[in-house]
């Protein structure tokens, strides 16, 4: 298959967490959880980005029962109630039009506030923690057919 050369094109995504604690009643319910979290891959003012991924391959703590968590179209997040943080895996897997090999992505998941946060920490406000990061995606000489879906988008 040709590539169309001289071409370049970034691709730029976020990928992180947001958490917050669990009430007491809540607690009791799902017996040692003290958190519900969502951990995400997503276009970075939101876009749609399954033109050029396919799937996310979420590598949980091996506490959870099943840590390995496969998502096969957006939105590309895992929600989960749990009690600690530990390091995700992020496997990004492209469309196959691109020839690309899967990428992985590290994620600290993040449950508490950090003294850093400033505000956020002060404020005492929300108690909802967010932790993400962004990566750019930089596709070059593309296919043909890669080509035409990173340029339509
Ligand atoms: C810690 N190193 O000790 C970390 C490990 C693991 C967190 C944290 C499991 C929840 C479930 C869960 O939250 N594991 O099994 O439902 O802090």
């Amino acid at each position: 298959m040709a590539r169309v050369k001289n071409t370049r094109f970034t691709k730029r995504i976020v990928y992180g967490n947001i958490a917050s604690p669990l009430s007491q009643k809540k607690c009791a319910k799902t017996k040692d959880s003290t958190h519900k979290w969502t951990v995400f891959v997503r276009g970075v003012n939101g876009e749609d980005i399954s033109h050029f991924i396919k799937k996310v391959e979420f590598g949980l703590h091996e506490t959870f029962s099943t840590p390995k968590r496969v998502v096969e179209g957006p939105p590309f997040e895992i929600s989960e109630t749990g009690w600690g943080e530990f390091e995700l895996s992020i496997i990004l897997y492209f469309v196959p039009e691109s020839g690309e090999k899967p990428i992985t992505l590290y994620h600290d998941l993040r449950l508490h506030p950090h003294a850093d946060d400033g505000l956020m920490f002060s404020s005492n406000v929300s108690k909802t923690v967010s932790s993400f990061q962004y990566e750019e995606l930089i596709f070059i000489d593309p296919f043909k057919e890669m080509y035409q879906i990173l340029a339509d988008n």
